[in-house]
């Protein structure tokens, strides 16, 4: 009987990709390249570079992955490509460089998309090939018009070229993060530097900000497909709790849920699962899982798929043995309640930074209680409590997002609390007479509570009506997480 049933949740699961239309996808990236060009304004000009291949090793490189930023505008996933907008222009405002096809290279390393395809893709009308554009450039820089019949008098340049004359133009380049004094410049800074040389008339501009506050506030478009990103989040999570058991190995975990991903049409992780068991519950980004876990031990999961080029992020710490210890339940306690309290205020107006102090409270007095802290006026939180409760999540599992604006609908962040026993925090700590006090304070309650790591991590996106919690779906509660492990457990025979 469950059988026909299961089938028509996977025949409902492959109707989704019709919500999202390829038309949908291109009018969104219209309507992002509007806000850019309204943000940047007529006298200027924005370039934005692919991001570059990445050799593994020899002739390997890494799976390719898009520099956020150009993909946002153009959602082409292709090395090699450059967007140009120049909103002052009369009909090329955005204009599209692309690497030329090359049948033999296509035999070796696949398709490389046309310029017609790359129109499709991206909705950007003039497309030219990679290698027209030092001329484009050139020509632009020296107020020479490009692409346009000899001798043609159009005023389609002539906002940009009397800026530059009048030294108002701007050239807007992606110039954060910067580089350290003694670090190389990079592609875009030596771009910007060599622009500089040559050309008079015109300022350079970091356009990172223009990017982060379009990226902050999601589309709806991009809003439909963060959900379907979480939900293969959350379908990843539950694999990896029903394959979490006593004598399994951490990748075993690991498996089960990037199984899930690649076989939802995620393109893989958002970044690399954190498996971590027993002791390494205490390493945050923990990224061996080699290790086997033991009956009675927790197992901390953070993790999320990368699908259309959005991410969530999720973390669950559950027992492997199916019951939480009492002494794992007064840890747990404080991160969940934390993570609630956080949750509730969790409304337009409010900044995450609000709600990283709610969840200090909440850690504070829980710590107090079970002797971890002495004092909860000062730090001595922070020697559990290691990492901040909040960033917003999208294209880049810490996204972009200006950390000073209150939360608003379209904002999408984790709330994720926790608390780490660790070796050596105590010893760590700063010499000093309170702090020598606070250790010995807190030696009894370490000793009784070592090796427990917890955190709980959801993800949320703001909506009209309130947020909305995107990881629901993945057991959170003590109650929850047991009764799911103890359902799924490899001794019931129903698994
Ligand atoms: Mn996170």
């Amino acid at each position: 009987m469950l059988k026909p049933l299961f089938s028509v949740f996977l025949v409902l699961l492959s109707f989704f990709p019709r919500l999202v239309t390829a038309g949908e996808f291109q009018d969104d990236l219209k309507a992002r390249r509007a806000k850019a060009m309204e943000r940047l304004g007529p006298e200027s000009m924005l370039i934005l570079w692919s991001a570059p291949t990445r050799v593994y090793s020899r002739d390997v490189d890494y799976e390719y992955r898009q520099d956020s930023n150009l993909y946002y505008l153009t959602g082409i996933d292709q090395e090699d490509t450059t967007l140009v907008l120049m909103p002052g222009n009369l009909t090329r405002k955005e204009i599209l460089f692309v690497k030329e096809r090359n049948p033999l290279r296509e035999h070796w390393t696949g398709h490389i998309l046309s310029k017609e395809e790359a129109t499709t893709k991206s909705g950007v009308e003039k497309v030219h090939l990679a290698t027209e554009f030092e001329t484009f450039i050139h020509n632009i820089l020296s107020r020479q018009p490009y692409d346009l019949p000899p001798y043609s008098s159009s005023p389609e340049f002539d906002i940009f070229f009397k800026a530059l004359t009048s030294g108002r133009a701007r050239l807007e380049l992606i110039l954060s993060p910067k580089p350290g004094l003694s670090e190389p410049l990079g592609p875009t800074l030596e771009f910007a530097n060599r622009v500089k040389e040559r050309s008079a008339g015109l300022t350079i501009q970091d356009a990172t900000d223009i990017l982060r506050d379009l990226r902050q506030v999601k589309t709806s478009y991009e809003r439909k497909v963060l959900e379907r990103s979480l939900e293969i989040s959350n379908l990843a999570h539950l694999a990896g709790m029903k394959a979490a058991r006593p004598g399994a190995y951490e990748y075993e975990v690991k498996a089960a849920i990037e199984q899930v991903y690649k076989s939802s049409g995620a393109m893989g992780w958002g970044y690399p699962p954190i498996v971590g068991s027993g002791p390494n519950t205490n390493i945050l980004h923990y990224e061996k899982s080699n290790r086997r876990m033991e009956a009675g031990e927790l197992l901390l999961v953070d993790a999320a798929a990368n699908y259309e080029y959005l991410t969530g992020d999720i973390t669950r710490t559950y027992p492997v043995s199916g019951t939480f210890s009492p002494l794992q339940k007064d840890i747990y306690r404080i991160v969940l309640a934390a993570q609630e309290e956080g949750m509730k205020i969790a409304k337009p107006g409010v900044k995450l930074s609000d709600i990283h102090q709610k969840t200090v409270q909440v850690v504070k007095d829980g710590l107090l209680k079970l002797g971890l802290i002495s004092d909860t006026s000062g730090d001595q939180y922070r020697t559990w409590y290691t990492h901040g409760a909040c960033h917003f999540i999208g294209m880049d599992v810490h996204d972009v997002g200006d950390y000073d604006r209150p939360l608003e609908p379209g904002m999408a962040f984790v709330i994720e609390p926790g608390l780490y026993i660790r070796d050596g925090a105590l010893e760590d700590l700063a010499k000093s007479p309170e702090n020598d006090a606070f250790s010995q304070k807190a030696q009894p309650a370490f000793q009784k509570y070592k090796n427990i790591g917890i955190r709980i991590e959801d993800s949320f996106i703001l909506t009209e009506s309130g947020p909305k919690q995107l990881s629901a779906r993945v057991p959170r509660t003590i109650e929850e997480i047991e009764s799911f492990m103890q359902a799924h457990s490899r001794t019931n025979v129903n698994r």
